[in-house]
């Protein structure tokens, strides 16, 4: 097996963002201590008892997903802000957007059982033409330890840096084994899968992603989590969830400024929607180049065996 880019939590941010330029991934050791753990899976095993399994191929039969992690778990909102976390997420998308901001969160628990995902990209999400700037920084937080025998995350190191016709192969797939705490941390070009568990227990991961402020997120914040309760969070989660401007304008409300909306101290005039330091911010990204280019949908690949099998529908 290739080794992995694993790194200590006390770690140099810009080590293991240079990591994640290269390879597309890294990992960082010992995120949640022992207890932290222990918090969030009992926060999270009453919502596990009551999930099914997926209906779609994509979503496996024998794994159960729950998104909307933030109003189900504190724990979960501490790790939306964990400062090495978001150190690494501004230095992988920072470059592209003035604002940074949560895309989804949720929970991927394998039973035994569960095939392997079929590669793919998350950030196919978007119509960009590959190689393509990144658009989604996404994490998988071991919750579990994650085997090669439970389903550990697939993922082709490099293939963030591929164009859309080539193809991953059997042999360039490595497996994200670490032990419960880790966090493995990657670029949304990546490609990975969650892969198959052939163990007699759980494969249980959280996922927090993050994507560009100025992309639509994958999971709707506003609506995921009620705004009473959102109400009563840091402002920084509130910001990351979408109660922030994205640049001058956008994500305003009525003229007005999300995060004074949802607090309630809006002005009755409008309000400062195009702060300086939101221009500068603005002025630095760097500006991208979307070119037309022939449709190659959104590739999945089965991976049976020593063979990748190719796109399949
Ligand atoms: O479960 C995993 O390890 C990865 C799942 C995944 O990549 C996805 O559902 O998009
Ligand atoms: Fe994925």
């Amino acid at each position: 097996m290739t080794r992995l880019n694993s790194f200590a939590h006390d770690a140099d941010g810009a080590l293991i963002a240079a990591s994640i330029a290269e390879h597309g991934y890294a990992i960082v050791q010992d995120m949640l201590a022992p207890d932290t753990l222990e918090r969030l899976r009992s926060e999270l095993q009453p919502h596990l008892d009551a999930a099914e399994g997926g209906k779609e191929a994509f979503m496996g039969a024998r794994t159960k997903r729950i998104g909307a992690l933030l109003s189900r778990s504190a724990v979960s909102r501490d790790m939306a802000l964990d400062p090495l976390l978001l150190d690494l997420v501004e230095r992988v998308l920072g470059p592209y957007c003035a604002r940074v901001q949560l895309n989804y969160t949720g929970l991927m628990y394998l039973m035994p059982g569960e095939k392997a995902q079929p590669l793919h990209r998350d950030a196919a999400l978007y119509p960009f033409q590959n190689p393509a700037p990144p658009t989604i920084c996404a994490t998988m937080f071991a919750v579990s330890d994650f085997t090669r025998e439970n389903g550990a995350t697939w993922l082709v190191p490099g293939s963030h840096l591929w164009d859309d016709a080539r193809e991953p192969r059997a042999e360039e797939v490595i497996q994200a084994e670490m032990p419960a705490g880790s966090m493995l941390i990657y670029n949304g070009s990546t490609y990975h899968a969650g892969g198959a568990n052939h163990s007699n227990g759980a494969r249980f991961g959280c996922a927090i992603q993050y994507s560009l402020g100025w992309l639509r997120q994958e999971e709707n914040q506003y609506m995921a989590v009620p705004p009473e309760l959102a109400k009563t969070f840091p402002r920084r989660l509130q910001e990351l969830m979408g109660y922030d401007m994205a640049t001058v304008n956008l994500g305003m409300v009525d003229h007005k400024h999300p995060n004074d909306i949802l607090n309630g101290t809006a002005d009755s005039g409008p309000g400062e929607l195009g702060p300086q330091w939101l221009i500068d911010a603005d002025n630095a990204i760097q500006r991208l180049k979307v070119t037309g280019y022939a449709a190659t949908g959104r590739p999945r690949y089965y991976v049976d065996g020593e063979v990748v099998q190719g796109p399949r529908a």
